[in-house]
């Protein structure tokens, strides 16, 4: 019998870490597009210090956008090219501070600063001073006081309560709206209240899409929970659920019934195995380890909880060290290749890790355009192995152990031959077969072995 099921884009998102506009434009047009990304997170735009380390971006300088990732012509440009590839733009907004230097200082764009005079934008009384420790500095978590109106840092803490500081704030958001971003990553939102965010989101456009960084911490009395009402919210606790089973074999199922203790609902949440903070902190499994990278972003991408953000940055052995620079100070502009990139064993520190060009990734997001809304059904474990279906679309499996494991899965796909999309990319067929591995679905079970770390995935649209 024949099945037709139309492939949907699904929402996947990537996050090009510290990637210069031009870069960001031809990865639009040559890879993010073709693997059917929906859209790209950029780093800051904004006018920032000039210091090399890469988190010189979240020191905001002013609002123009011209930074070492590239000037506001290019951003602009930028913003048009992915759009006609069909990749739509999300800015990283850095807006509840300015920068966190004691000494006074000029920008990359040449604005003069102070530690809170930021001339012709914000006064020294448009910041918090919040007298509740030593330095001001935010100590304890635990106090939503002081992590809304003490420093991150030393970062300059912008009264974000003051109606001139929102209307600034939003002031840059509708800049960059103008350009054509289609919404916006809220750096340190925990640090805003949730009110304030709303506030200064509220005059933007309906379907602006707002994506709040709000780091679930235990014990702590702010929540991702308070910020949804306004958009979506980057889920921490679905990244840590995801590592440990990795490590030790034991697959836990999510509740089926959606109700995930500590997690947003589904439709609110951003998900992601590690980004620029994680691969530098707490995520156990990053670009350094590739097997083990494929196979989290696999069970991620074919899993029905949230909206999946891929992460793609560069390598480093220096948690500080900045993106390679030419020599004006501007971030080294680096094209990935389509199908021929694959993980490096070993980067040279500063190599992109080109994840958005990855086979595995590619096939995971066509497996995810096959799945749909369906439901994922009760899993299967066997050893360190684990595979569950998406009904009806799909099955993906994976072994984390370091032996060859058999896992059988039951299924409603129909029987006959299918081309494994993480061995064999997307467009798996091939000539009446596969790229990469084939498996056979019959009787309603697929069998698969499992080469050690590794995973598998198979879907409607890739039946021989
Ligand atoms: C740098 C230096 C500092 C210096 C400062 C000012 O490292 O020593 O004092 O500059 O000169 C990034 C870097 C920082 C950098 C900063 C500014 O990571 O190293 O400081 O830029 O250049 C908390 C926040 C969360 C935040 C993380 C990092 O809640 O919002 O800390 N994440 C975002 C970005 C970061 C960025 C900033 C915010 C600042 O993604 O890349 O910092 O714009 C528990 C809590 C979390 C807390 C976490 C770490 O888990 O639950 O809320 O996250 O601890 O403290
Ligand atoms: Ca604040």
């Amino acid at each position: 019998e024949s099945v037709e099921v139309e492939p949907a884009p699904p929402d996947v998102g990537i996050q090009l870490f510290q990637l210069p506009w031009t870069a960001i434009a031809d990865e639009c047009e040559t890879t993010l597009g073709p693997n059917g990304f929906a859209w790209v997170l950029t780093s800051p735009p904004n006018e920032h210090i000039v210091r090399d380390e890469w988190w010189a971006s979240y020191q905001p300088v002013s609002h123009a956008i011209d930074s070492r990732l590239g000037s506001r012509e290019e951003f602009a440009d930028m913003v048009e090219r992915c759009d006609g590839a069909g990749v739509a733009v999300i800015a990283d907004a850095v807006v509840n501070h300015m920068t966190g230097q004691d000494t006074p200082g000029t920008g990359w764009a040449g604005s003069a600063y102070e530690h809170y005079e930021y001339p012709g934008l914000y006064t020294d009384a448009d910041f918090h001073h919040c007298g509740l420790t030593a330095d001001d500095d935010i100590q304890d978590y635990t106090s939503r006081e002081q992590v809304q109106t003490c420093e991150l840092v030393n970062l300059a803490d912008l009264d974000t309560a003051s109606p001139s500081v929102q209307a600034t704030i939003t002031a840059y958001l509708e800049d960059l709206l103008a350009l054509g971003v289609a919404g916006f990553r809220i750096d340190a939102a925990k640090h805003m209240a949730a009110d304030d965010v709303a506030a200064i989101v509220a005059p933007l456009p309906a379907g602006t899409r707002i994506m709040s960084e709000v780091i679930r911490g235990g014990g702590e009395p702010i929540t991702p929970e308070e910020y949804v009402g306004f958009g979506e919210v980057f889920e921490f606790t679905y990244a840590r659920d995801l590592t440990p089973p990795l490590q030790n074999g034991v697959f836990n199922d999510p509740e089926l019934d959606g109700d995930r203790p500590l997690h947003v609902p589904s439709d609110s949440a951003l998900v992601f195995v590690d980004n620029h903070d994680t691969e530098r902190g707490e995520a156990r499994v990053t670009y350094r380890d590739a097997a083990m990278y494929i196979i989290a972003n696999a069970l991620m991408l074919a899993d029905d909880y949230g909206t999946p953000v891929v992460y793609s940055g560069y390598a480093f052995s220096d948690r500080d060290a900045g993106a390679p620079t030419d020599s004006d100070g501007r971030v080294t502009p680096v094209s990935c290749a389509l199908e021929t990139d694959v993980p490096a064993d070993d980067y040279d520190d500063g190599a992109r890790t080109c994840v958005q060009t990855w086979p595995a990734v590619a096939g995971m997001l066509e497996f995810r355009a096959f799945a749909g809304d369906a439901p994922r059904l009760e899993g299967v474990d066997a050893g360190d192995a684990y595979g569950f279906e998406r009904e009806g679309r799909g099955v993906v499996a994976v072994n984390v152990g370091s032996e060859t494991q058999r896992i059988e899965i039951p299924t409603s796909l129909p029987s006959g031959k299918y081309c494994d999309v993480v061995s064999g990319g997307r467009d798996a067929v091939v000539d009446d077969g596969c790229r990469g591995e084939t498996y056979t679905v019959s009787d309603g079970t697929v069998r698969i072995d499992l080469a050690p770390q590794t995973a598998v995935a198979i879907h409607i649209g890739g039946r021989l």
